[in-house]
């Protein structure tokens, strides 16, 4: 069987059809079939989900972990890293779940800089409770919640990222598989904390991405800090002005939270 197949289940797929979730499905089998490819093997790898759409992307790869509780994702994944430190733990939240109720969590994980994989699916609003505003939607964003428009100013969680000290920040498209399989892959062999703001769509609520996708440009890898604070602030997500870059924005190297604490340097088994 084929290493993509083997990380599909057999549950069926119940986004919305033409829902940018199963492209970032796709981009994950992708990625993860190839660093088995590599000599990876499929019980290296741990994954935790919000609750939300994006959450059930647990339910559809075959790979062990928890379907989390909604903001959640961060500590969750942490506490598995800190079981086994030789698992790859990948953490999937929604926009929601990240920058609202998991805000805390996302700010102090650029500090631990714990050695695992964050991506954040982001549609710019709370999907699966029928679209309300999210800390990313824009001023003015209408829902049935807000039919006045968001009277708020959206943050911009990839400038929280790198005031935070951020050592892998990454942007992708969701509607780009090959390019977000790439990221995918880079951010997983990343020593530290990498985090991804996935551009997702939401046909049922924000139908934007191919909107925004217009406004987007890949970039090569960023390890120049000063750069880096000048690309993070090229796109508003409040006024939706300026260009999307699309890349790894900023990378660099630090110890990681498993370096720097002693009782981590004990011999751990193997994930087997
Ligand atoms: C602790 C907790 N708070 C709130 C909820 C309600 N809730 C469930 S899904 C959801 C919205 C999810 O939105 P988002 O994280 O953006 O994910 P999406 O559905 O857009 O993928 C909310 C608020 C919950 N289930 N648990
Ligand atoms: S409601 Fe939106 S995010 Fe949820 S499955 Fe449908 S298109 Fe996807």
């Amino acid at each position: 069987m084929e290493n993509k197949e083997k990380i599909q289940t057999k549950m069926p797929i119940t986004w919305c059809p033409g829902c940018t979730n199963t492209a970032v499905l796709t981009a994950l089998k992708k990625t993860i079939a190839k660093l088995i490819d590599e000599g990876a093997r499929q019980e290296d790898f741990a994954m935790v989900t919000g609750i939300g759409c994006h959450g059930k992307i647990f339910d559809y790869t075959n790979i062990s972990g928890i379907y989390g509780l909604h903001g959640r994702v961060i500590p969750t994944a942490f506490g598995i890293k800190l079981g086994n430190p030789k698992l790859k733990v990948l953490g999937f939240s929604g926009d929601g779940d990240a920058y609202a109720e998991g805000m805390e969590h996302f700010i102090h994980a650029f500090r631990y800089n714990a050695d695992m994989t964050y991506i954040v699916h982001d549609n710019q609003t709370f999907s699966l409770t029928t679209g309300q505003a999210t800390p990313t939607s824009n001023q003015g964003f209408k829902s049935k919640a807000e039919p006045l428009g968001n009277f708020s100013k959206a943050i911009n969680p990839i400038a929280l990222a790198l005031a935070a000290g951020g050592t892998f920040i990454a942007r992708c498209n969701s509607l780009d598989v090959n390019t977000t399989a790439e990221i995918f892959e880079q951010a997983i062999k990343h020593k530290g904390f990498a985090y991804i703001e996935l551009m997702q769509n939401c046909i049922i609520f924000n139908n934007e991405l191919p909107k925004l996708s217009k406004l987007m440009y890949n970039i090569e890898t960023n390890k120049d800090k000063s750069k880096a604070e000048k690309l993070v602030k090229e796109w508003d997500y409040s006024t939706k002005q300026g260009k999307i870059p699309i890349g790894i924005i900023y990378q660099t190297q630090e110890p990681t939270l498993e370096e720097k604490c002693p009782q981590f340097k004990t011999n751990f088994p193997a994930s087997d």
